[in-house]
Parts: C-alpha cells; structure tokens; sequence
C-alpha cells in the first residue's frame, strides 16, 4: 500500500488516497483501484503497464490521449451525450507527462474511474448484452472520422492470422516445454480449420475491407455500466491502433454471448447463447450500421468464429511455449482456456445459419 500510495503521489490526483486494491481481471498489467477520500474526489484506476508485451509506453500513450481527446471533443460537441456516454482519461504525472517510469523499470499510469460503474465477466441478460453492443458501436462511430494511420501500431499483426499460425507452428516443431504429445487433438483442430481463418485478412489484402480505428481488445468486461445496467463507458485502450472492424465485433462476441467463462472446464456447458448474440448483435448495429460496409456487415458472424479461433490458438500457443505470455492461475490453464475457446467455435460453427440470420435480420 505504501508503495502505491508513493506511485499515485507521483501523479496530479485529488482527494487523499484511502485505499488501493487489485482490480479487474486483465491477463497482461496490473490494475489497482484507487479510493480516495472525502467522497467528492473522484476516484482511480492505477496500472502498471506490462512493458515486456508492450514495449513502446510512449507511442501507446500517444494514441490513448489522440483518442480520449478525440471522443472527448465530440462528446463535447454532438447531441446532449450519446446515451450517457462518457470516456476515459489519463491522470497527467507531476512532471507534465501521461506515465510514470520508476526506479525499478516499471511503467505506471491512471485513469479516472467512471463513478459508480461496474463490469460484468459474465452477461447476465439480453439487455445488457445490447448495451454493451451499443457502447462498442459508440466507441466505433465517436472514432469512424479518424485517420486511423495517424495512430502507432502498438502489437503489430495483433490479429494477423499468417504470423500468428507461423509462431504456432514453430514451436510445435521445436516443442521447448515438451507439451506437444498431450496437445495432440488440439494442435490438429488448429490446423483443420487454418486455410478458412484467413478469410479477414485476404478481404483486408485486396482493400474490400476498410482500415478503421478499433479496439482490438474488446472483451465483455472491457465495458463499464452503470447501476442500472446502462453501458457507460469503454475500457482497456491499450490496444487502439489500425485494424478491421471485424475483430471487434467477434471478440465481444467470444467472450458476450458465451454461455461459460473464457476458461470454463466442463466444456458440455460451452455454447453460443443466441439470444444474447442477437441482442448484441442489434445493440451494435442499431449505431454501427450507418457507417459499416456492406461487406462488413456480411462478415460479423464470421468475425466470431475467427476471434474464438485466434484467441484459441494463442492460448494453445502460450501453453507449447511453456505460459511465458498470459497471467495462469494454475498448471494448464492456457489449454483449458484454448479447450473452451475450440468448444465454443465448434457451438458457433452449428449454429452458423442461424447467426447469419441474425445479422440479416439488422442490416
Ligand atoms: C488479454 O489482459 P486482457 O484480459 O485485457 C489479451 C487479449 C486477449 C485476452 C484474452 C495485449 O487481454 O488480446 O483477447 O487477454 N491482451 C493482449 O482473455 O494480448
Ligand atoms: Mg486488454
């Protein structure tokens, strides 16, 4: 506590800090929420960035402040708050910086934390698997009028299928924490369904689908609610760079409309909720169509197939490679994580008609 409390003096909060607990459930930094007093002063989420994963602090703080700043001013300017829409900003340092670098090489940085929000691991209902639609479609149309380029590619290739299946291969041949033999099954899901997974990034090649700003993290519990269940916010910007609208969409889908957690063990209760993803589906499309390609649109369903893939496989990776990459909780928790992600891609592949439906349904 009292090394945190040392950390958030180096930046210009308010109030006195009366307590700093971890928060959240990211894989990659480490988030406290910090509770300040009198109650008037706002409250804050410190973290410490993992610089191993990403390495340039700056150019990342960079395109944090373009895009706060950016969906700041037109929250500013548009119709009294897109729905009670509200973004997050970085606390400055007293130095007059975004971060703090301490003596040990740490990376530290705060953001506001939106007064009285939550985050769900869990949807609990329709409605609010369409809020949270509708706050990623906010996210998206606040940024639409970006160039995208002026942003810094943070993880280059972060949903690259190509480099991402070449790592993977690599390592089953060269098997450094010899775990290939009990992945078997796995490794041949993989590669039973690799040549389709590179349906976005071929569309992308041939310029059928646009360059956007996106999210490229967006995570179920990387929406903030209110106490009434109303989405109010995004969080985790961390990954905001160029890339296709598509990964955004599947991701929330992976982790939305999913009747399990992303690392549930008893794979029989892994599935598409349907109901869910068409309440996501119409939260997001209900904004999102208005400025979404026709292509675009008619690859949503698809988009959800391949993030499950993709986060599957980097799972599946991180487990050959010996778990140098994502926070475990125990021994083989990143192939129980790709186990769960391979069981939910097979539910999405049986109910694949169905979710295309669904998105006609919208368009
Ligand atoms: C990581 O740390 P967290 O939970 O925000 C990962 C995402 C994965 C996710 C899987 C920078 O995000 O890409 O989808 O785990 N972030 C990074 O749960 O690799
Ligand atoms: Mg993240």
């Amino acid at each position: 506590m009292d090394l945190l409390k040392n950390i958030v003096s180096q930046f210009t909060t308010e109030g006195e800090v009366i307590s700093a607990q971890p928060f959240g459930s990211g894989h990659i930094n480490d988030s406290y929420l910090v509770i300040t007093f009198p109650e008037s002063a706002p409250d804050y989420v410190l973290q410490r960035i993992n610089h191993h994963i990403f390495n340039n602090v700056h150019e990342l703080t960079c395109n944090i402040l373009k895009v706060t700043g950016h969906i700041g001013q037109k929250l500013l300017t548009m119709s009294p708050g897109l729905h009670g829409f509200e973004v997050i900003h970085l606390i400055g340092t007293t130095e007059g910086g975004f971060y703090f670098h301490d003596q040990d090489g740490n990376y530290w940085r705060m953001y506001n934390h939106v007064r009285g929000s939550r985050s769900y691991d869990k949807v609990i209902s329709a409605s609010l698997a369409s809020e949270g639609g509708k706050a990623f479609g906010i996210f998206q149309h606040l940024t639409s009028d970006m160039d995208a380029s002026t942003l810094f590619e943070v993880l280059p290739d972060f949903h690259n299928i190509a480099p991402r299946l070449a790592k993977f291969r690599e390592l089953v041949t060269d098997d450094p924490a010899k775990r290939v033999n009990d992945a078997e099954s796995e490794i041949a899901f993989i590669e039973s369904r690799a040549e389709e997974m590179h349906t976005i990034l071929r569309l992308g090649e041939l310029g059928q689908i646009p360059v956007r700003v996106t999210h490229n993290d967006t995570k179920f519990n990387n929406i903030l609610f209110t106490p009434d269940n109303k989405a109010v916010s995004v969080v985790d910007l961390d990954t905001v760079m160029p890339g296709y609208i598509l990964y955004d969409f599947g991701d929330a889908i992976r982790t939305g409309a999913s009747t399990a957690a992303e690392d549930e063990a008893d794979l029989s209760r892994v599935n598409i909720d349907l109901t869910l993803f068409e309440a996501y589906a119409g939260g997001y499309l209900g904004i999102a169509r208005n400025f979404l390609t026709a292509i675009e649109i008619d690859h949503l369903a698809f988009s959800a197939k391949f993030m499950t893939y993709i986060i599957g496989l980097r799972f599946l990776t991180d487990h050959l490679d010996g778990d140098h990459y994502y926070k475990t909780g125990f021994p083989g928790h990143n192939l129980q994580r790709a186990r769960t992600q391979f069981r939910l891609l097979q539910s999405m592949e049986q109910h694949f008609d169905e979710m295309q439906m669904i998105i006609r349904k919208f368009k």
